[in-house]
């Protein structure tokens, strides 16, 4: 197979990963018929196709249209794809041939001799069907693909990312964990949108939940920001905040609704396909096409993304706002496709730990899966009453063994999905809303063919069978009431509860809506963001009345908590009062600060810049010892160092990102931004951690972190304290600055201050140099400045 028809494969798996994701993720078999792969063809060519009708143009420039939607990143798979599928394409298209047609030419899709034949434009005469991929066979006959021995994951480049995928997919850990504490760094990867953020990776003593030690008074044992001393009392602020009120965290084990999968439609509607409906197509992909940060159990970010809409509502967000101490002490241990089968797995990657950790309410939410799947007998595949007893009971036994004492687990039964079939058959799915009409009954019957229906029981028009899989639902929720009401736990209490859609239905009504608004709009078969805020709606007024005991009381130091950790750098500033300037002088007091002090912040796009170096006259002069830079010198107003002691304080409360303004005498400004940057602290020497430098957004290089000369893990040097690379030299001395001298730089922006002409020819190296930008210039401004990443961004 040529390389550019594995760029196909690749681009395959990216733009139609749903599908792919439920195969990694789920027991879904590759169906037949071509299963995924035709269904991923056809789809993609559907859209092709209605991009040619919603901008009036040729294949070949909705093919160039479509790759130039793509993140920068996978533009080069698109074109290669493009470049070798694209000329068979085009022509299939001109001569008329619709998608079907063209899949199967090109062999995605089969005719399997004992199966259904399955279009998702069904054609009128078989005959022509077949005679059309005939010509088009004949007009193409070197095309020779045969995706069946596509071994996509044993590509040389695509093998690692294939292992970490596989890791995340088969373990549901945090990809980046390095004390195993199962809490991560990262936002994607199983990481923080799935379970708090790990405040050390470090050490397994600390993590969202953890025991505290010594009231926190030095370290945030349990990640919620609280920690310190209160100067005034000399108690601990853990202590003083935190210890009238119980702390509990919270966990769900649930399925694609709990993880809250959610394909967005712009992916699928040419008319809404555009670049801002690919952003994050990373970090999409690498969160499983979930939106835990978004859901109703654990959601915990109140933005939103371009691809998708709804208020955010949890449990989680609920606990917090009654206690703010629990702060990051949330769970979502929910995989698409789970049943209670798999859960048996899946439950073993949650992370508690009995003997130390504060108790969890933990929600086990298995709505679907144990009913529905793609087989087209599909009742011979559904959980068994007596498999689901065992299946609970076995999770309920292992939770005694992980839960600390005074937990409390509540579990659900099965959905009701046979209101999907009723609320959405006769309407129109996005891919059929341009060119001809598509209904979801044609869509399911189409997957279902396939034999990759996410729910053959339920997304069927035979209505007998969406009756036999209402009452198995029904049977299996009774068995996990009744298991749950049986079980007797040394450790928790546990409350059982029929899973509230009829609830949610209404209560949506009442606020004015339709049932349908409620179901995510691609897949048919999921709640929405609308439905995950009205589900958090109803189970936490349910908690409030029946199970009032296991909610936390209000901490009355709330207010106290928000007054002490609030302001710790420029982006605080902003969002406390958002300001029309563009930049100012401002007042912070990182957490770890015990005094606050002035900054220099810049607010651009929302966001508040905490500017830590600046450079544009040459009025100050840069040539400072140890002392100096620890403590900062010069003018906020004009140049400045803001000291390595401030910058060290603002890049340890958080996960730090660094900007580089350069510019040039002679040209205009690049940039150079990293995604992680900090300062260890003086008894390291200030070392520099810096990483993830973003070249797709990054004009001027990479002259700090640089696999020839990389200053990540370099300590600060000043001319009188030099921990440069060099035993016969002083880099500090010899080029009038101070930096994270390696041997000896490729960037140093605090050197002398050079004027053009002299500048555009420094060969002396003196100056403020940038060497990936300009080699041998000394540039003419410099900025400098770091912002908190939210947990939202991608890397
Ligand atoms: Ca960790
Ligand atoms: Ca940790
Ligand atoms: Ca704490």
């Amino acid at each position: 197979m040529s390389k550019a028809a594995i760029s196909w494969v690749i681009l395959l798996l990216v733009v139609c990963i749903p599908l792919v994701n439920s195969r990694l993720t789920t027991n879904l078999k590759n169906g037949v018929n071509g299963g995924v792969d035709c269904a991923t063809c056809s789809i993609l060519l559907g859209i092709v196709d209605h991009l040619t009708i919603v901008y009036n143009e040729s294949a070949a420039q909705s093919l160039e249209r479509l790759c130039s939607f793509l993140p920068d990143e996978y533009q080069l798979y698109c074109k290669a794809a493009v470049d070798f599928l694209g000329p068979y394409i085009i022509d299939g298209f001109i001569k008329g041939d619709n998608p079907d047609v063209i899949c199967h030419a090109l062999k995605f899709c089969t005719d399997e001799p004992d199966q259904a034949k399955c279009r998702i434009y069904p054609s009128k005469s078989p005959i022509l069907f077949a005679q059309r991929v005939l010509n088009f066979r004949q007009r193409h006959p070197l095309i020779s693909l045969n995706l069946k021995d596509s071994k996509i994951c044993q590509i040389p480049g695509i093998k690692e990312i294939c292992k970490i995928l596989e890791n995340i997919f088969n373990n549901h850990m945090p990809a980046v964990d390095i004390d195993e504490d199962r809490f991560g760094i990262e936002a994607t990867l199983r990481g923080s949108s799935w379970r708090g953020k790990d405040c050390n990776d470090f050490s397994s003593a600390i993590h969202p939940g953890a025991h505290v030690v010594d009231g926190d008074g030095i370290t945030d044992h349990n990640c919620n920001g609280i920690y310190g001393m209160n100067s005034a009392s000399g108690k601990p602020w853990e202590d003083e905040f935190c210890n009238e009120t119980q702390r509990m965290g919270i966990a769900v084990l649930g399925d694609s609704i709990s993880a809250h999968f959610h394909l967005p439609e712009q992916w699928l509607d040419a008319k809404q396909l555009s670049v801002a409906a690919f952003e994050h197509l990373t970090f999409i992909l690498e969160n499983e096409l979930d939106w835990p940060q978004l859901s109703a159990s654990t959601g915990h970010i109140n933005v939103s993304w371009p691809n998708i809409e709804g208020p955010t509502r949890s449990l989680y967000a609920r606990l917090f706002d009654l206690d703010h101490c629990n702060h990051r002490d949330y769970q979502n241990i929910a995989v698409n496709g789970a049943r209670s089968g798999s859960m048996l797995d899946i439950m073993k990657s949650l992370s508690r730990n009995q003997k130390n950790d504060v108790p969890l309410l933990v929600i086990y939410s298995l709505v679907g899966n144990d009913v529905c799947n793609g087989h087209p007998d599909t009742l011979d595949h559904m959980t068994t009453v007596e498999e689901m007893e065992k299946n609970v009971l076995t999770t309920l036994t292992y939770l005694d063994t992980v839960l600390p004492k005074g937990s409390h687990v509540l579990t659900t039964g099965l959905a009701n999905g046979s209101f999907l079939y009723e609320l959405l058959h006769d309407r129109i799915h996005p891919f059929g809303r341009v060119g001809t009409p598509i209904s979801y009954t044609q869509i399911y019957d189409y997957l279902s063919c396939l034999q990759i229906s996410p729910c053959n029981g339920w997304m069927t028009s035979n209505a007998t069978l969406r009756v036999l899989t209402t009452q198995r639902a029904m049977d299996l929720s009774a068995a996990i009431r009744n298991v749950s009401y049986s079980y007797k736990s040394t450790q928790y209490d546990i409350e059982y509860l029929d899973f509230p859609f009829d609830d949610v239905i209404q209560e949506w009504i009442a606020q004015g809506g339709e049932p349908w608004q409620l179901i995510e709009s691609v897949d048919g078969f999921h709640i929405n963001q609308y439905g995950h805020a009205i589900v958090s709606d109803v189970l936490w007024k349910w908690l409030q009345k029946n199970k009032p005991q296991w909610l936390p009381l209000i901490n009355p130091h709330n207010a106290d908590i928000e007054r002490v950790f609030k302001d710790q750098d420029c982006d605080d500033v902003y969002s406390q009062q958002p300001s029309l300037v563009h930049e100012g002088i401002f007042r912070i007091k990182p957490r770890f600060a015990s005094e606050s002090f002035d900054v220099k912040c810049i607010f651009e796009n929302n966001i508040g810049w905490t500017v830590i170096q600046h450079r544009i006259n040459g009025t100050i002069d840069f040539y400072h010892g140890w002392n100096d830079y620890k403590n900062g010198f010069g003018d906020l107003r004009t140049e400045f160092w803001l000291g390595n002691e401030k910058i060290h304080l603002l890049t340890n409360q958080g996960k730090y990102i660094l900007r580089i303004d350069l510019q040039p005498w002679d040209s205009h400004i690049r940039i150079a931004e990293y995604g992680q940057f900090a300062l260890d602290n003086e008894s390291q020497n200030y070392k520099l951690q810096i990483s993830q430098f973003r070249s797709n957004i990054s004009t001027a290089g990479d002259s700090l972190s640089s696999s020839w000369d990389n200053a990540n893990g370099i300590p600060f040097s000043t001319y009188d304290h030099d921990y440069d690379n060099l035993f016969y030299d002083n880099c500090a001395l010899t080029y009038h600055g101070a930096w994270w001298f390696t041997n000896c730089f490729q960037s140093h922006l605090n050197g002398a201050y050079i004027r053009s002409p002299l500048a555009l020819q420094n060969t002396a190296r003196n100056g403020l140099h940038w060497n990936s930008y300009a080699l041998y210039h000394s540039m003419k401004h410099t900025t400098m400045r770091i912002r908190r990443q939210n947990t939202f961004e991608m890397n």
